[in-house]
Order: structure tokens, then sequence, then C-alpha cells
């Protein structure tokens, strides 16, 4: 790749280094300097990036995609005269950096500061107008002291408790998953299989805020993308059913199932549950407890994938016992199956295998009896309910259960609590203690942060404990408990006289990456406070966020966690709105190209040639395909963004990303097309310096032109339509080039529209076309006038007996007369009318519809 492109003057390896340089040092985007003329009534607009996790692999041409947008997006605003946030900051605790730490030796906070250092110093040189004095990572202990903050906040609002139960656990890893990260019983980070394992844990009780994380999608001033919308209201997964108390025969044993579909009640005909129901024990009869057995342990090896109705092959086995149905007091059997989970509804079905998929090919295997009770959504076979709609029969059926007793009304989520522990080094430690009798306190907020010990043996352990249990000293300690039930870590010496010296030991888990996400954008509104979080104020001021963009892929796990605590910090008085994120945009992707072979692998492009258009596997001498695909390290195809910023600029880069297609969309990489935007902007800036400024624009074509452009820049800078809105700046540019002079006022306007984009090269044009101005940041938006908008053409559509053809554009002031003489004119219905006459035919009518049409009627 080329190093450098030059065009005349404009070097843009020193250009954009120098604005850089004058934006850095004075403090430009500083939330600050952002209002000259402060005063509290100043609009304000807070832009969200979603936070880089540094990876060692720098920045991917990926990141600049969402950031050039809302920087597109601030820095239209701030010409609009907003106060505008605009913060960056790091995600920077998570596993990749401990598991490069166990291959490398290398302590995770020195790669990760190393890191970060790249990651800034790349953003730093695409031109973006972040806020830098407000930068954050959530590894920094200032940071992180408040995320244990809040944690404390949150255990002492009761969100927290501590359970012993098989969690998911990723062996490869060595780590326990929340079911977020679970993704087809694969671990979504390393892609292994996950499996069981019986670890205590800190759960959240994010299912207390079911209803409320359901609910408050619906309102109308959430601007989120529907499908994301769509995917957290599965994901919370919120089902209206009915909770049926059966008993077992001859005894009083009452066992309970969790139905969507109580009105088909009548046509239960087995019963079924779950291998790990803490009943199956005591109602196997002796004559089946060895195949029950057996049959429990072959589920036990299985995965909840392996188990879910995905998987055809239904297995089960009878236990010898029956319940009676409460509805017809006939006897069924009940099986234990592996189709239902014991982490939904209550672990029991009722088994209605005429109408439900899974009950049926169970029945069908086992030779278990169907009965139908229902035939066009209408009840049969079900006594009173008969003749009702399913609709109707569920209410009524429900209401029955209700006056006898036998049951009630029930909603269930498939929402779980938020396993919150993770047994890794890098990460928040947990600010708990235990004392002698295992019973857990909060550590007093005065003891904060609670300060990651420099262990250097991170590697976590087959027991599943974390590697922070190993270092005893750290996990052994004495103190006191405080009046308000805190614990203070201190010397003998430092108790007070009134409390009592005593020994803890320290919870040893850390926090899942997902801690330091679930508040970031508070703490950016008020990043330099010492005493808490945020400060009421800078909450009420930028609070909440009006636009957040960033990568689908967190729609179910930040977008749900972040909205969590928010809710949280709501009722604990912390923020003053219910959701943190007005408006959500997703980036689609930026794939790159491929190589594929006919038999489907893919080639690495470093082993590919062309020729004549067509592409050949050096190796092989095969033909093979070129195809889209995502950019990997072994394909060869990974972009780096340094390679294009030296090449090409900055501002070629974010006018290229904007320019390949619509935002939200999944996109490929086209080198040609980077070279293509960068002659885009050479041409703008030959445009602006061969030409001489004259004051007046004589041709009004191209003033209505200019305040087309900015109508139509504004309004799909708004709506992320950046892609149009550059091809109508094309559309200008080639324009305004016929032109001997570069008129002052259009020209002027122009550049404004250009300045979000090209954010360098702007600059430096207006320094040569209004030198008073130090910056372009803040010069007024340009403004159009509707007026001038105004279309004075019309188009006519011309038929020749009822049939199209052709048509015509003329000015509005033309006559009838005018309009139908140039009809006639037209080839198409001239050849027409003339074809007619030579057979002594002629026009027997004529059709004048004003600014729509004319017709000629010929015979
Ligand atoms: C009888 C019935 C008849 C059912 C019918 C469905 C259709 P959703 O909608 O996902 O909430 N079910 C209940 N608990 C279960 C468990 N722990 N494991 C597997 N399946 C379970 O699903 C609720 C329905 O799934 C319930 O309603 C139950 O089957 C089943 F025509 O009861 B149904």
């Amino acid at each position: 790749m080329k190093t450098s492109i030059e065009s005349n003057s404009y070097n843009h390896l020193i250009v954009e280094k120098k604005w850089q340089k004058f934006w850095e040092e004075n403090k430009t985007f500083s939330v600050q300097n952002t209002s000259p003329n402060d005063t509290s009534s100043q609009k304000t607009f807070y832009a969200l990036d979603m936070f880089p996790f540094p990876s060692g692999a720098g920045l991917h041409v990926g990141h600049p995609e969402g950031y050039t947008a809302t920087d597109i997006i601030s820095r239209k605003k701030r010409m609009e005269g907003y106060k505008v946030l605009h913060p960056m900051g790091w995600d920077a605790f998570g596993l990749p950096a401990e598991n490069f730490a166990i291959k490398t030796g290398v302590h995770p906070k020195i790669s990760t500061y190393k890191n970060i250092e790249n990651f800034r110093r790349q953003i730093k040189s695409l031109g973006f107008s972040y806020d830098w004095d407000r930068e954050i990572s959530t590894t920094d202990e200032e940071y992180y002291k408040f995320t244990q903050e809040l944690f404390l906040k949150l255990y002492n609002k009761n969100l927290l408790y501590e359970e012993n139960k098989p969690l998911n656990w990723c062996p490869s890893c060595k780590v326990v998953c929340a079911n977020e990260e679970v993704e087809q019983g694969l671990h979504e980070r390393c892609g292994n299989p996950v499996t069981k394992k019986a670890l205590k844990q800190w759960m959240f009780k994010i299912t207390d805020y079911a209803e409320r994380l359901l609910q408050d999608l619906e309102d109308p001033t959430l601007k989120w993308p529907k499908k994301i919308k769509t995917m957290q209201k599965n994901w919370i997964g919120k089902s209206t059913g009915a909770e049926i108390d059966f008993t077992l025969k001859n005894s009083d044993t009452k066992i309970t199932v969790y139905t969507t579909r109580p009105d088909t009640l009548f046509g239960a005909t087995y019963f079924v549950l779950s291998p790990e129901h803490p009943f199956v024990e005591s109602i196997t009869t002796e004559q089946y407890k060895e195949t029950v057995k057996a049959y429990q342990l072959e589920c036990s090896r299985k995965s909840d994938l392996e188990r879910t109705e995905l998987n055809k092959n239904k297995t089960g086995v009878f236990t010898g016992s029956y319940v009676i149905n409460p509805i017809n007091n006939k006897e069924i059997p009940v099986w234990i199956a592996d189709y239902v989970m014991m982490g939904y509804g209550t672990g029991a079905i009722m088994s209605v295998p005429a109408h439900d998929e899974r009950d049926r090919e169970f029945a069908e295997k086992y030779n278990l009896p169907v009965i139908e009770v229902i035939e066009n959504n209408i009840l049969k076979n079900s006594d009173f309910l008969n003749g009702l709609s399913v609709e109707e029969a569920k209410q009524k059926m429900i209401q029955f259960l209700k006056k006898k007793n036998l049951g009630k009304a029930k909603i269930h989520y498939k929402l779980r609590d938020w396993i919150f522990t993770r047994q890794r080094y890098w990460g928040e430690p947990i600010p708990l203690v235990f004392d002698k009798n295992g019973e857990c306190f909060p550590l007093d907020t005065s003891q904060l942060p609670l300060i990651l010990p420099e262990s250097a043996n991170y590697e976590p352990s087959e027991t599943g404990e974390s590697p922070l249990a190993k270092i005893t000293d750290w996990v052994h300690v004495s103190g006191y408990i405080t009046s308000q039930n805190t614990v203070i870590i201190c010397d003998k010496s430092e108790v007070p006289k009134d409390k009592v010296f005593q020994e803890f030991t320290r919870e040893t888990s850390t926090m899942p990456n997902w801690a330091g996400s679930s508040w970031y954008w508070l703490r950016y509104m008020d990043p330099k406070n010492k005493n808490e979080a945020w400060s009421k104020e800078a909450e009420a001021q930028w609070g909440p966020v009006d636009l957040y963009v960033g990568g689908a892929e967190h729609a179910v796990l930040h977008l749900l966690y972040a909205r969590f605590w928010h809710k949280a910090f709501y009722d604990l008085g912390l923020v003053s709105t219910k959701e943190p994120f007005k408006k959500l945009v997703n980036q689609g992707l930026i794939l790159s190209y491929a190589y594929q072979k006919s038999t489907g692998g893919l080639v690495p492009s470093d082993e590919v040639e062309e020729k004549n258009g067509e592409f050949f596997h050096i190796p092989s001498g095969e033909k093979v395909k070129k195809i889209v695909a995502k950019m990997s390290k072994s394909l060869k195809n990974v972009v780096n963004p340094d390679d294009i910023i030296n090449a090409y600029g900055a501002d070629t880069l974010r006018m290229y990303e904007m320019f390949m297609g619509p935002f939200e969309q999944n996109k490929a990489w086209d080198t040609t097309a980077v070279e293509g935007m960068h002659k885009f902007l050479m041409k703008i800036w030959r445009l602006f310096t061969e030409k001489e400024i004259s004051e007046t624009c004589p041709q009004q074509e191209l003033i209505k032109l200019t305040h087309q452009t900015v109508k139509k820049v504004s309004e799909d800078i708004d709506n992320f339509k950046f892609n149009t809105a550059i091809s109508q700046m094309m559309i200008w540019v080639n324009a305004f080039q016929k032109l001997e002079t570069i008129p002052r006022i259009p020209g002027g306007k122009f550049i404004r529209l250009l300045s979000p984009f090209a954010p360098h090269l702007a600059e430096e044009l207006w320094q040569k076309f209004s030198p008073q101005d130090e910056t372009i940041s803040f010069v007024s938006w340009p403004s159009y006038k509707e007026e001038l908008l105004i279309e004075d053409t019309v188009t006519y559509a011309v038929q020749v007996n009822g049939k199209l053809r052709g048509d015509f554009s003329i000015q509005k002031t033309a006559s009838k007369e005018e309009c139908i003489a140039t009809a006639k004119k037209l080839p198409k219905v001239n050849k027409f009318i003339t074809e007619a006459e030579s057979k002594g035919g002629k026009i027997q009518k004529e059709i004048f519809v004003p600014n729509k049409i004319i017709g000629f009627v010929v015979k």
C-alpha cells in the first residue's frame, strides 16, 4: 500500500496532525468549551458510543463506523448551538487479557494499559470530537471504586443473594458463565461446550424487574430498533398461564404444573416430571426404581441444548405412579422425561398430546392415549367448556380452578436471575466479607476501592475457585463490624472500644465484565467526582443519553443489564429517568472479501491471483470465487485503519465508511472505493483553493442547488442516512466545479456541511474562507430557505389513445397552447399522429389536465 498520496498542496499527514493538535491543545471539545456563552438554559445533547474493549489486535475498521456517525451528529449539534457531551473510554476488564497473561506471563494490567494506549492513539488519529478530559477505564481504581460502591447499594437494596446450584461452567476457560453468555450450549467467548458445575455464586435478582424491563420497552419515546426491542422481549419471555395442582393417587401429595393452556385440561392424558424434580425419588415405585435412576444419570450428562425441543428424539421412563386429573378425577400415568426442564415453571407438566407438539411426539413413541379437545379453535370433549373459544375457555377454567382451590392464574418469565460472580482474576473484587459463622457483611464504603491484589498467579483452578482464593493474606483479614452492619478491616489497635475485633474471610470471586459497562454512561457525566459516582446535578443536566450507537450483538447482554441497573438506580433515587438510552442505533457489520473454492473451503487472499477478472488459487491453480466474508487473520483480509489513515487520511476513512451503504446494514470493504473517496476530497480541495472567491452567485439554479443540499444533508444526518448526504455533496461539487470562481455564500455553506464528515479538510478550507474563525467547530450550521426549493418546472405525461407515449418538463408558467404544442413534437407522439393522418385520420380530441397529463384521441 502507498504510504501517502499528496494532492497539490494538500498533505493529509501534515494537515490532520495539525488540527488534531489544535483541538487537543485548545480543548476544543471539552464540554466546558463547547458552550462559550454557557447558560443553564442551553440545550444539551449527549452522544454516546459503546466503549470498546481494548483488544491486543487494535482498532478494527468496524469501530470507526459507529464512532464517525456519533461524531458527525455531535459536530452538527455543536454548530446548532447545543452543549454536547461526547465521551470515550475503555471497557477493559475481562477474559482476553487474562488468557493472554496465562499464555505469555504478561500481567493483565500491563497488557491492558498497553492496549489502551494503542486504542487511544488510533482513535485520536481519526479526529473524533471527544472530550478527552472525561476519558475513563473500568479498570482504573478511581472508577471501580464506584462500581463496588454501586454494587453495595444494590446489595443493600436486597437485589443480591447467594446460591449454590449447578451453573453453566466452561471447562476450557474454567469460568462460570451467565445464561446470556451461552449460545446453543457453547460459551460465546471461546466456542467450547458448556457443562454444569455446582458452585456458590452471587445472583442478581434481575427477575424482580422482568415486568418493568418489558413494559418500559412499550414507551413510544424510547427510540430503539424494533428488532432489539423484540429480542429483549423474547429474552424476558413473559408467558401467561396457570398453575394447577394434581394429587398423587392414594396420597395427599400435591404436584403443581405450570401450563399456558389451562383450557386443555380435559385433554391431559399423562403427566411428566423433570428428571431433577425433587418428587421423583419418593413417587417412583419399587419396580421402576432402577430404570428411573439410570435415566436420571443419563440426563445429567446431557447439555440443555441436547434436551430442548430442537431435539426431536424424546426420551423418558414411567415411574409406576399415577396422579388424578383434578377436572375429571381420571388417573393418568406419571413419567419422567428430559424435555421438561427443572428451571422453568414448576418442573412438572400436564401432557396434552393432541395439542402440544412435544407431547404428541412423546405419546406416539410410548403409546400413550390422545384426546382431542379443540377443533377450529372451539372446545369439545370438555364438559362445561364445550363450545367456548380457546380464550374464553382459558378464563373459565382458571375461574373454576380458583373457586375449587385447585389452581390459579400465573405469569412466568423465561428470564433467569443474573449470575454475577466469576472465578477469575481480572475483574473488580467483590466488597463482601464473611465472619466465622459464614454470615456475609458488606465492606464499609470508607474501605473502597477494594484494590485487586497484584497476584502473579492468575491461572484458574480445576476446583473452580478464583485465583484470589490462593492469596491467603488477602483472603484472611480482621477488623470489626460497625453499627451500620458494615465491616472495617483494620489492626486491633484501631478498633473502637465498644466494637469487637474479629476475623473475616473475603469473597474471592470477581465481578463479570458486564459490571463496569452497566453504569459508565453516568460516570461520563461527572468523571472527576471523587465523592460520589455522579452528582444529582450532573445527572439532571445530561441524563438520559440522547443517542447511543453500537453493535447489535449487545441486544440482550449489555443492554439488558444496563437497563436493569439503571432502573434500580431510579428506585434508589440516584437517577431521574427510568430508561438510560433515549435513542439506540445499531451499525451494520463491516465485512471483507474472501476467496472460495468449489468445494466451499476458503483460501487466504495472499494465495490468490487475478487474471482477466477471474481469480485463481496459486498453489493449486484452481479457479476460486470472490465472496463477502468476515475479516479474519487466517484469511488475511483484515483491513487495518492505521494503513488507510496513512495512505489516504482520516477524513477519507471517515467519509468512505459513511458512504459504503446504509448505516444499519452490513457492508463489504472495497479499497478501490476508498481511493475514489480520497479523489473526491482532493477535488473539493482544488475547487476551493484553485478558484478565486467571488462575492456573488449569478446562477439562480446553483443557489437553489445549495439550498437543496443544505436541506438534504441536514435531514440525512438526523436520519442516519450519511451515504445519501455524501451523494448530495458530490452533486454540489460537480455543479460548482464548472464555475470560474467560487461564490462565497454557497461555498461557505458547503464547507460547513462537509465539516462533520471530513473535519480536518473542512477546518483547513475554512481558514482560507473565513480566517477570523479559529475553528469551524462552533460556526453556525447553514440554513436554507423553503421557498427557494419549490420546483418551477412541471412534468407532463403524454398519452395517445390512452397509451403513454412520452413525457416532458416545461416551465410552470407555460400556457396550455405551449404545452400541447410541445407534446405534439415528442417523437413517438409525432410519429403516431403523422401515421394516422397519412391514413386519413386526425386528432379528434385533446385532453389537458394542468400540471399532469396531455392526451390525444386520434382516429
Ligand atoms: C399443557 C399444554 C397444552 C401446553 C398445549 C402447551 C400446549 P411457554 O409458552 O414457553 O411458557 N411447560 C411448562 N413447564 C415446562 C418445563 N419446565 N419444561 C418444558 N415444558 C414446560 O410454555 C409453557 C408450556 O410449556 C406449558 O403449557 C407446558 O405445556 C410446557 F396444547 O401445558 B403446556
